[in-house]
């Protein structure tokens, strides 16, 4: 066994074409002789994925054996996009997989192709936890995601006729071949029931007989670091009906409808809920959040005891972060397990719920909250919520302390919320238990502290602090613009910026070289070729890559303004309608793309997908423009897609209205990519000014400060000249579709209030869109500033918000296994 002891699986071209080519034969079971790029590709998957796992049993044992404090990072979503060029590259064999297959008669970029997204989120929290996972594993953290296993990851975005319709993403349908099925580490999930009480040794004891229970199987994904022989897991739960439980049903003689009931277990883990800002009121949304909140802390606590004879040390090892307020029903299950399983005295109890868990917020309006009805909950979860009762009500003792008898503050501070329905405020449970509450930037951080949050900061300013959000240099810039990577790592004279990106700093120093302006334009335009071929294979569209590519790619939504971004490209389409032919000569051309999905039942962001392609319809036929100006849309935005426009853009936009975007990461990987920024002062947006140089960056538009007060006195405003002429050219239907977009234009311009505020911001937006175009044209200038976006971006890697995290709220250190 000796000879086994280092590393198992050779990482040899030889030894990874046998391996390939076994999987072909045993785990795909077509011929070795004649197999099509799917078959390749799964089998290659399952090639790295045994190179994965045996670091990930190897990492297991050894965080094991040291017994180090671990986090837990709980998440409803996760974003992963593909796995295998990202798996191959952090495990540092890609160039010889690709030889590999290349003696196969397969190229390694086709098969990536292959794979599906694993689309677990919405949006801007799911994939901040994914690179989370990257920077824990690279970090060398003991650290684990847990999460759900959507059988239905977020929809497919379908076009037809400029609409946007819905389609399942049956991402399962072949296989995950990442994932591994833990069939032995299962959990019971109780749910509805009642709750009887009864003394046992003159202490008065709850007992909870569930109505229903569901049973949660593991599935563990190995999510590799970059250059360590660290594997960390990603474990995912799936539903499935409970085995021995409910007996009794199938002796009343309906043995097909007791089955079919128990079937419907599944459902739990079948969707992922395609809204990223409101839930309110979902059974099963709640029954999600519980099933896998209760899977983990069974799970957690099951790993804890293996070491542990009591739970003096359980604040010492393990540390649990929830990602946002989704699994916050996670502080009542605790308690209930400390309390009613463990046989802990509800002082000790909160002791240890109180030292072990932190939250981040991701948001800033009110309605992200969740809130569940006490009905709901009482049938549900009928335990935790005389567990949330006790909670509350010690809570409200302590605060009457320090606000005294002032009962509006103490009424907005109850977890309970009093009402016409009462409800449970899953912020506030959250809030109390956590030791501490993060805001994702330092505007976030100061904006709630005085909105959203102002009560709980006023009793416990001391729990509040802010970490702003990063994002993994490695998916985002080394491996997903490998082209730019080189040039960045010959110019440094290092790759050590993959691990450490504070070192693109360097790049400064040569930001005028033209040796590097040629290298760095070299680099992008090949990005731009790539983007251009996908825009003419999906949309017949021939875009030229001389012209500005300009991006505004994220989910739909009023506050993020697209909107804002049509009116300025209606208005510039119009400028040039009206130009005579010489001045057309210096219009510099735009190729204005957008993506993004609009979630499925939020009508405005649904007319936003038309009304982009009922612009481009209009402008990208009409030979007076040409190439002066075309607009796209790139259908069923995802990480993949991301990882195709992102490289490839001159310019992103990032202009929501003050006070509203939490952070926005999207902007940081443009940046990093040496796309220029077009944004407003919001969110991140202001730390990568500070950090990049306002001079390197276009910002316009009112200050967070001023948004209030603007909004009250919309009834004075007059909106410009220029703003009611786009509005008045949707209106008269010179887009089509006459009447479909009045909804639009009524939210900006009607009695209703423009509170999102274009109409005020429309004239510094056309005057920093001019900026924009006068930078462009002086390519020197542009190259530079590009090339100092990237040397400005070290601050945003996820890598520094993870160390911030493990060393200022979860106290945990790397624990890296040798090599
Ligand atoms: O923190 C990650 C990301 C921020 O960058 C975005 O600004 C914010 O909108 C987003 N929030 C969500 C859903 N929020 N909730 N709840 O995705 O988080």
């Amino acid at each position: 066994l000796f000879g086994l002891m280092d590393q198992y699986l050779k990482n040899d071209v030889f030894s990874i074409q046998k391996s390939i080519v076994d999987h072909v034969e045993y785990t795909v079971a077509r011929s070795r002789f004649r197999f099509d790029d799917f078959e390749a590709y799964q089998a290659t998957a399952h090639s790295a994925r045994d190179r994965l796992l045996e670091s990930w049993n190897d990492t297991q044992q050894f965080f094991k054996d040291r017994n180090p404090k671990r986090v837990y990072y709980f998440s409803m979503e996760f974003l992963m996009g593909r796995s295998l060029l990202n798996s191959l590259s952090n495990l540092g064999i890609k160039d010889q997989y690709a030889q590999a297959l290349k003696q196969l008669g397969f190229d390694l970029e086709v098969l990536a192709e292959q794979e599906i997204d694993a689309a677990l989120g919405n949006g801007g929290l799911g994939r901040l936890a994914a690179c989370f996972l990257d920077s824990f594993a690279t970090l060398d953290l003991p650290a684990w995601g847990y999460g759900l296993r959507y059988q239905y990851g977020l929809f497919r975005q379908n076009i037809k006729d400029g609409f946007q319709l819905e389609q399942p993403d049956f991402w399962l349908n072949f296989g995950n071949p990442w994932e591994v099925e833990r069939v032995h580490v299962s959990y019971s999930v109780k749910f509805y029931g009642r709750v009887d009480e009864e003394m046992r040794n003159g202490r008065s004891v709850h007992k909870w007989i569930p109505g229903e229970m569901v049973e949660a199987v593991a599935y563990d994904n190995p999510i590799p670091g970059y250059h360590t022989s660290n594997t960390i897991n990603l474990r995912l739960w799936a539903a499935k009906p409970s085995g021995g439980f409910d007996m009794e049903a199938f002796n009343t003689g309906d043995y097909v409808n007791a089955i079919l009931n128990k079937q419907k277990a599944e459902a739990i883990s079948s969707i992922l809920y395609p809204d990223d800002r409101s839930y309110q009121g979902k059974e099963l949304r709640l029954k999600q959040q519980y099933f896998f909140v209760s899977a983990s802390l069974q799970d957690i606590v099951r790993r804890y005891k293996d070491s542990h004879s009591n739970f003096e040390e359980f604040s010492n090892k393990v540390a649990l972060h929830l990602n946002d307020t989704h699994p916050a029903i996670a502080v009542a299950e605790l308690m209930r397990m400390l309390i009613d399983e463990e046989w802990l005295e509800w002082k000790e109890a909160w002791n240890i719920v109180t030292r072990v868990f932190s939250l981040t917020n991701h948001t800033i309006i009110s309605e992200s909250f969740e809130k569940w009805p006490v009905e709901l909950m009482e049938s549900l979860l009928p335990r935790h919520l005389q567990i949330i009762y006790e909670i509350n009500r010690v809570f409200l003792e302590e605060a009457k302390k320090k606000v005294g008898s002032d009962f509006g503050r103490l009424a907005r501070l109850s977890i309970v919320e009093e009402g016409s329905v009462k409800t449970i405020r899953m912020g506030n449970l959250a809030i109390v238990a956590c030791h501490s509450i993060n805001a994702v930037s330092q505007m976030h951080a100061n904006y709630i502290k005085s909105t959203l949050l102002k009560d709980f900061c006023s009793i416990w300013p001391h729990k509040f602090q802010s970490k702003t959000n990063g994002v993994t240099q490695r998916r985002w810039l080394a491996f997903g613009n490998p082209a730019l990577g080189d040039v960045i790592t010959k110019w440094l004279g290092t790759e050590a910026w993959i691990k450490d990106l504070d070192i693109v700093a360097g790049l400064r120093q040569h930001a005028s070289n033209p040796q590097l302006h040629a290298e760095w334009n070299q680099a992008r335009y090949q990005n731009k070729m790539r983007l251009a071929q996908h825009i003419y294979n999906i949309s017949g569209i021939r875009v030229s890559v001389d012209a500005m590519f300009d991006a505004q790619v994220k989910r739909i939504h009023e506050y993020k303004r697209q909107f804002l971004n049509l009116l300025s490209i209606i208005h510039r389409y119009d400028c040039i309608k009206n130009m005579a032919a010489d001045e057309r000569k210096r219009v510099v051309p735009r190729v204005c793309i957008f993506g993004g999905k609009a979630p499925p039942g939020y009508e405005f962001a649904k007319k936003i997908v038309k009304l982009v392609h009922a612009i481009g319809e209009k402008v990208n036929n009409d030979p007076e423009v040409g190439d002066l100006l075309k607009v796209i849309f790139i259908p069923d935005y995802n990480v993949s897609v991301a990882e195709l426009i992102i490289p490839a853009c001159d310019l992103s936009q990032h202009i929501s209205t003050p006070g509203s975007e939490a952070s926005g990461t999207g902007n940081m990987k443009f940046a990093m990519n040496g796309c220029l920024i077009l944004g407003t002062l919001d969110g991140s947006n202001i730390e990568i000014r500070d950090e990049i140089g306002q001079e390197n960056m276009f910002t316009f538009g009112v200050v967070v400060d001023d948004v209030p007060r603007l909004r009250t006195e919309h009834r004075n405003f007059q909106p410009p000249r220029e703003f009611q002429r786009v509005l008045g050219m949707i209106r008269d239907g010179i887009f089509g579709f006459k009447d479909y977009f009045n909804a639009l234009c009524d939210a900006v311009d009607g009695e209703t209030g423009d509170y999102y505020l274009l109409g005020r911001d429309f004239l510094a937006y056309l005057e920093a869109q001019a900026s924009v175009d006068t930078a462009f044209v002086d390519k020197e200038k542009w190259t530079e500033m590009s090339i100092l976006s990237t040397a400005g971006s070290g601050k945003f890697s996820s890598d520094r918000a993870i160390r911030e995290y493990a060393e200022q709220i979860w106290r945990v250190e790397p624990c890296k296994r040798p090599v």
